[in-house]
Order: structure tokens, then sequence, then C-alpha cells
């Protein structure tokens, strides 16, 4: 018998097949008092749950291995305590995450979704064509919330389209972001800090969410910031849905207090609140943001490399500095 890995989602193809070389694999399900202690290794995911409470039940726990870039539902705090190593695939994924921001932006404002429907129901061959204008995206005023690897890869690409960008992120100047941008495009553009994300909004068309989903961010998106992006504004969202209260999300648009929203994350996924699933000016994907066979290829990499530098006691790598 193989020693036990223990496992709280799904695994990617490339993860499994050489896991499966050197260990059984448990999940969360089948761990019990007796299998638990021998349980070293974690797999997860950007969206599994590793709370104390899975901790506490795995004394001899030291690597948690995540497929993802997000840690947000790893305790991690509990982690440096006990001295548990996270490893994430950071950088892999920004571009994908990126595009995909940019995606949404596209989609909702040139209603690609509802176009491609009128196509394909024979709505426009038949003359019933019900589509009106959209909505020019080049040279609009973007707001990126967070303005992190993600958050400067979609400056990037909004440079591109000419928009003006702005930002809010408590950690970084104007000046900061204008160097580091200076470095990923060639170029310092030009481009606003504002102090609050009230602000931020007001002076926006497009609100993309790039913050990542510490406990005080939480909500960070409210009713208050939702109504100040507006009725002409729209809410992109490629981070975690636990960043929106989405009950005022939901109460807005309802409202048509803001122009519109594009969704790639949730609060409690795969749950979408039913409200938004019949709304013509939303657009809502599920959770695909790193989900290219590129991306996931080296982001498998990255989780097979920190296992493997776990098995040999060779240096991991990309261990989170806890
Ligand atoms: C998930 C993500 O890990 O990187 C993250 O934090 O949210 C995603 O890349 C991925 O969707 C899990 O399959």
């Amino acid at each position: 018998m193989k020693p036990l890995i223990l496992r709280n989602v799904k695994l990617n193809p490339m993860v499994a097949e050489f896991v499966a070389q050197y260990y059984d694999v448990i999940s969360v399900e089948e761990l019990t008092d007796a299998n638990a202690a021998s349980i070293e290794v974690l797999l997860t995911n950007g969206t599994g749950k590793a709370p104390k409470e899975l901790l506490d039940r795995l004394p001899n726990l030291k690597l948690i291995d995540d497929f993802g870039v997000g840690f947000d539902g790893i305790d991690v705090a509990e982690c440096k305590r006990r001295n548990i190593t996270v490893c994430t695939t950071p950088g892999v994924l920004t571009e994908d995450v990126a595009d995909l921001a940019l995606a949404h932006i596209l989609a909702l404002s040139r209603q690609i979704c509802r176009a491609h429907h009128e196509v394909v129901s024979g709505a426009w061959s038949s003359g019933h064509k019900k589509l009106g204008l959209g909505h020019k995206v080049s040279g609009k005023r973007v707001g990126i919330v967070g303005l992190g690897r993600i958050g400067k890869a979609v400056a990037q690409r909004c440079h591109g389209f000419n928009m003006q960008l702005g930002f809010y992120d408590r950690f970084l100047s104007e000046d900061q972001a204008r160097a580091d941008l200076q470095k990923l495009i060639g170029v310092a553009p030009q481009i606003t800090a504002y102090q609050s994300l009230v602000e931020l909004a007001h002076n926006s068309d497009y609100l993309v969410v790039c913050a990542a989903a510490t406990p005080e961010n939480h909500g960070l998106i409210n009713e208050e910031v939702l109504t100040a992006l507006g009725p002409t504004g729209a809410l992109i969202n490629i981070a975690r849905g636990v960043l929106v209260d989405e009950a005022a999300l939901v109460k807005i648009l309802q409202e048509g207090k803001l122009g519109g929203a594009g969704l790639d994350v949730f609060a409690q996924e795969p749950h979408v609140p039913e409200a938004l699933l019949t709304m013509p000016n939303v657009v809502l994907t599920p959770h695909i943001a790193s989900a290219t066979v590129e991306t996931r290829e080296l982001m498998a990499q990255i989780v097979i490399g920190n296992l493997k530098a776990f098995r040999e006691g060779t240096p991991y790598l990309t261990a989170l500095a806890l």
C-alpha cells in the first residue's frame, strides 16, 4: 500500500497522474482518525477550503500544495503557527485572468452573448433582430481594484484599448504604479491613484476587481461603491465572489442603478444568485479565468514541482512567505 495523500478538491488530471505513482489519494470525506495521522500533504486549489478545523485533524501535515494563486480558503495563520508550508502557482495564470477581464468588458459592452443568440436562434435571419446598440470600449475609463500582478496586467491590456486608467490600492503609490507599468508596457502610462473605492467607482466606466480575498476585503464592493459606479458603469469581477456584496449587486441591478456586470466568481460557487441568470446586462462565467490548456499545464508543473521538492527534501518552487 502506498502512503496516503489528502485532497479537498477534484485534482487536475496531470497532477492526479503524477501523484498516483507515489500515493493513494483520499478525499476529506475518507479521512478517519485512523488514517489522518499519516497525512503529510494536502492537495487543494484556489477555491479549496483548509480551515483550522481540518488542519487540527492532521497532526503531521507538512505541505499544502495549492493548484491556484488564491489561498483565501486556507487558514494561513494556523499554517504559520504549525510551520506548515503553503505553495501556490503565482505568475503563470496572470495573463489568462487579465484576458478574461477584458473578455467580460467586451462581451458585456458589445453584447456578444445576446448577439450570438440572435444569430443561432434565427432571430436575425428571420428579420426579428431585437438587439440594440452596444457601448464603445476603447477610450473609456477603467478603475482597477487592487493593482497587483493581475491588476497591472489588466491595466496593460486596457492601455492597449486607449482606456483612461485609474486604481485603488492601499499599498501602491501612483508613482510606483506608473513605474511598474512602464516595466510591463514599455511606456509610463497616465494612471490615477484614487484614495477611496467610491471615488474610483465614481470616475470609472468599468470597475475591475483584482484584489486579494483577505478577510478585511470581504464585501469591499458594497452598495455605496456600486451606486457610485452608476447606471452607465459596469462591475467586472475575476478575483473572488466574497469581495462583492452580492445581495447589494443584485438589488442595484434590479433597480437599474448599475449598467451591468461581468462575473467569473461568486460568493457561494457553484451557486449563482437566481436573479442574475435572467438579466440581459450580465455576463456570467463559471470561474474559468485560469482555465486554458496552456496555463493549467504550467500550474500543474508547479504543483508537481513542489511535491517533488517535498519528497526529495529540496527547496520548494513557490512557498508562501507566511
Ligand atoms: C482555481 C483560482 O485555482 O488560481 C486561483 O486562485 O481561483 C483558480 O485558478 C482553479 O480554477 C482551480 O481549478
